[in-house]
């Protein structure tokens, strides 16, 4: 099977996750990247049965709106009862890296209002230990050096993502060489440093399910 036939596995697994809980109320939190876009056209579909969508970014908004599908602000909808998003790393534990996209922020904050994330990732990135993939830190621009020294006094090896302006209108610096042994301490020392706005690590509030794409099936662990 091809990464895009195993995205295209847990898109309709999530589906059939949340199926049986859409109602004319139901307003769903969805995510950004390429799996996230095969969910919604997925979602596309079953659009009678549903009120609409919060959004994590701008392109996510638009894709579902080309669909005719409504998107709500997240702050007039409050809790949403599921998010559906991919990741760029997960864990057995689902904890993740996000942000390759650089849509964490946003990301975050809508699964912060998720009464259940569900995660949906093809096998690749599924891993023992997060940050073989560079984390995404999302930074005011003002605060770009200063928190580039503080990355490498914690051992990492920060690049600026240039030309990337972030939809709050914020830059991107990803964390290379950074293997991270606790992803929870880790996501607290990183809030912590000023200037920062999210870190890609989503460990506090990490996924409640995960559908993996692997050749055998999708798997599923909640
Ligand atoms: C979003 O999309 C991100 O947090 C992550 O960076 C990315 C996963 O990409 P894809 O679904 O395209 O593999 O969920």
């Amino acid at each position: 099977m091809t990464q895009d036939e195993l995205k295209s596995a847990v898109a309709d697994a999530a589906l059939r996750e949340i199926e049986p809980w859409l109602d004319k109320d139901t307003v769903l939190g969805i995510g950004t990247g390429s799996t996230a876009n095969l969910f919604i056209d997925r979602l596309a579909k079953h659009s009678g049965y549903f009120k609409g969508a919060v959004a994590s970014s701008k392109a996510s908004a638009e894709r579902l709106e080309r669909h005719g599908i409504e998107v709500f602000p997240l702050n007039s909808v409050g809790t949403v009862p599921f998010y559906i998003d991919g990741a760029d790393e997960v864990t057995a534990r689902l904890h993740m890296i996000k942000g390759g996209g650089a849509a964490l922020t946003q990301e975050k904050v809508v699964a912060a209002c998720a009464e259940r994330f569900i995660c949906i990732a093809d096998g690749s990135k599924y891993v023992a230990q997060l940050g073989a993939f560079p984390l995404p830190i999302e930074v005011i621009p003002m605060a770009r050096s200063y928190v580039a020294r503080e990355l490498v006094k914690l051992g990492a090896d920060p690049v600026y993502r240039e030309g990337v302006i972030t939809d709050n209108g914020n830059q991107i610096i990803d964390c290379f060489d950074f293997m991270i042994e606790d992803p929870l301490a880790m996501e607290t020392q990183l809030n912590n440093i000023v200037g920062v706005v999210t870190n890609g690590l989503f460990a506090a509030r990490g996924a409640d399910v995960l559908l993996l794409g692997k050749e055998d099936g999708v798997e599923r662990t909640a």
